[in-house]
C-alpha cells in the first residue's frame, strides 16, 4: 500500500468533543494511515507541546503525521512533513526548510494548481472542497467528484481528497480516483468517533 493512501484525519481542537489526543488516538485505532494536525488559534508553544504528543502516538502505530502550514512547528517535533494551503509557504521555500524526505502536501481547487504542485516538488494534492464543508467557511464552492477525475486524468500526484465526505458519499469519491480521503467532521462530530472512523476505514480499505 502507497504511504499517502487510506483514511487522513485531521485534527479540529474547536469541533472535537473529548480532546484532539483522544480523537487521533481512536482514529488510529480504527485504522487511518495519515494524521494531520491542523490548528487556527492556539500559540506556538501550546502547538509545539501538542503535535509532540501526538507525533510520539503516529510514530507509535506506523501512522504518517503531518503539520497543517506551520513548518517550524512540523521541525520542532520531527513530523513527517507538512501540508500547505495556496496561501501558505511556497513549497520551494518549505522543501528548503525541511530536510530531504519529508512529505509536502498542498491543496489545490483545480488542475492548474494540481499541476503546478507537481512541477514544484510536491508529494501530493489535497482537492478540494468536493462537497460542501461547514468545517472550513472560507472553503469556496464544492468542486464535485468531476475534479478528482480531472485531476487524476492529468496529473501524477497521489490525490487526497476533502471537504465534506462522510460515510455516505466516500464511496463516490473512491470511484472517482481518490487515493485517500481526509475527514474532520465525520469522525470529531460523531458521537462515538472511533466507530465512525472503523467505518469509514473498512469503506475504504474495503476496496481494494
Ligand atoms: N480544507 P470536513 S475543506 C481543512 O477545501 C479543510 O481546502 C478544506 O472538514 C479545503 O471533513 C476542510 O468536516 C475541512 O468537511 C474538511
Amino acid at each position: 500500500m502507497s504511504k499517502l493512501s487510506g483514511l487522513y484525519f485531521i485534527t479540529d481542537s474547536k469541533l472535537s468533543k473529548q480532546g484532539i489526543v483522544a480523537d487521533v488516538q481512536q482514529a488510529i485505532e480504527a485504522g487511518c494511515r495519515i494524521v494531520q494536525y491542523r490548528e487556527k488559534e492556539k500559540s506556538t508553544a501550546e502547538m509545539v507541546t501538542e503535535a509532540k504528543e501526538i507525533a510520539a502516538l503516529c510514530r507509535e502505530h506506523d501512522v504518517l503525521f503531518l503539520v497543517n502550514n506551520d513548518v517550524d512547528v512540523a521541525l520542532a517535533v520531527d513530523a513527517d512533513g507538512v501540508h500547505l494551503g495556496q496561501q501558505d509557504m511556497p513549497i520551494a521555500i518549505a522543501r528548503k526548510l525541511l530536510e530531504g524526505g519529508k512529505i509536502i502536501g498542498v491543496t489545490v481547487h483545480n488542475l492548474e494548481e494540481a499541476l503546478q504542485a507537481e512541477k514544484q516538488g510536491a508529494d501530493y494534492v489535497s482537492v478540494s472542497p468536493i462537497f460542501e464543508t461547514k468545517t472550513k467557511p472560507d472553503a469556496g464552492k464544492p468542486a464535485g467528484i468531476e475534479l478528482i477525475k480531472e485531476v487524476k486524468e492529468g496529473a501524477k500526484l497521489p490525490i487526497v481528497a476533502i471537504g465534506g465526505i462522510n460515510e455516505g458519499n466516500v464511496q463516490l469519491v473512491l470511484e472517482a480516483g481518490a487515493d485517500s480521503v481526509a475527514v474532520i467532521s465525520a469522525i470529531v462530530c460523531s458521537n462515538n468517533p472511533g466507530q465512525a472512523a472503523k467505518r469509514m476505514v473498512e469503506k475504504i480499505e474495503g476496496r481494494k
